[in-house]
């Protein structure tokens, strides 16, 4: 069960973030409500919620996931990919401290981005993609054996990160989108496939045996529903512009 997240409010500056969607302008005000949203969900779901000012200077910083990967033994801040949120991890040691006895750190040349980081239990699913890179994954998962945890590499080539396609919701359950569907590795799990129409809400949310999911994805909402999931919608549509579904938005342990 997860106990508590931590979530960065949307700068005003969002509205520029990295973008392949092709959907649109960012509407701010839109955003900030749907955020609001997000974080009423989480506290509705029991979650005590530690919330970080915007980051001005940081137009991708509300994905909070990205920058570092929490687990019940350790943090790891990671390095993230992408050039313009390399920053993003700057102040996360003085805000996990307080929370986790051991922080851990990619270091150069390795880069990861915890969107490509599943974890299934006592293992974590590593996507190398264009922002998490071959050192990354060695050294996570490296860390991540010195804690008793395994990692194993997943490859990547259409997806932004490993959980745009994949979600592991408990009960031995994923929710798989395109490429990743027959993807051997979650072979022996309960799937539940989300049509290549619905490709977005494949990045959905277990917190405390509830899915997060998001809104406008009829199919799947029943799916997840029929396998036994309550499932709370949420509108995402602003993130959606930027890339940003419902995992990116929180770090929850
Ligand atoms: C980016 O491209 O980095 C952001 N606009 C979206 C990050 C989404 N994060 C995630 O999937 N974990």
């Amino acid at each position: 069960m997860f106990k508590k997240a931590i979530v960065r409010r949307p700068g005003k500056s969002v509205i520029n973030g990295i973008t392949t969607a092709g959907l649109g302008r960012v509407d701010y005000d839109k955003l900030c409500e749907q955020h609001n949203a997000y974080l009423a969900a989480l506290k509705r779901l029991g979650l005590e919620l530690i919330i970080l000012n915007a980051d001005e200077n940081h137009p991708d910083s509300v994905f909070m996931e990205d920058v570092a990967l929490l687990t019940p033994e350790c943090a790891i801040i990671t390095r993230p990919g992408a050039a313009s949120r390399r920053e993003e991890i700057n102040g996360m040691r003085m805000v996990l401290e307080p929370h986790f006895k051991s922080i851990e750190q990619i270091k150069p040349e390795g880069t990861v981005e915890a969107g490509d980081v599943m974890m299934a239990g006592s293992h974590f699913y590593i996507g190398l993609s264009e922002r998490t890179n071959s050192a990354g994954v060695n050294q996570l998962i490296a860390i991540l054996e010195k804690y008793g945890f395994t990692g194993s590499q997943v490859i990547l080539d259409d997806m932004l990160h490993l959980k745009t396609g994949v979600s592991f919701i408990e009960n031995n359950t994923v929710v798989l989108a395109g490429s990743l569907k027959t993807h051997k590795d979650f072979s022996d799990y309960h799937k539940i496939f989300v049509d290549d129409d619905e490709m977005y809400a494949a990045n959905c949310v277990w917190v405390n045996g509830t899915i997060l999911l998001a809104d406008g994805f009829p199919k799947i909402k029943e799916a997840i529903q029929n396998a036994g999931f309550p499932v709370i919608g949420l509108d995402m549509s602003e993130f959606q512009k930027l890339d940003g579904g419902l995992s990116c938005l929180s770090l929850r342990f």
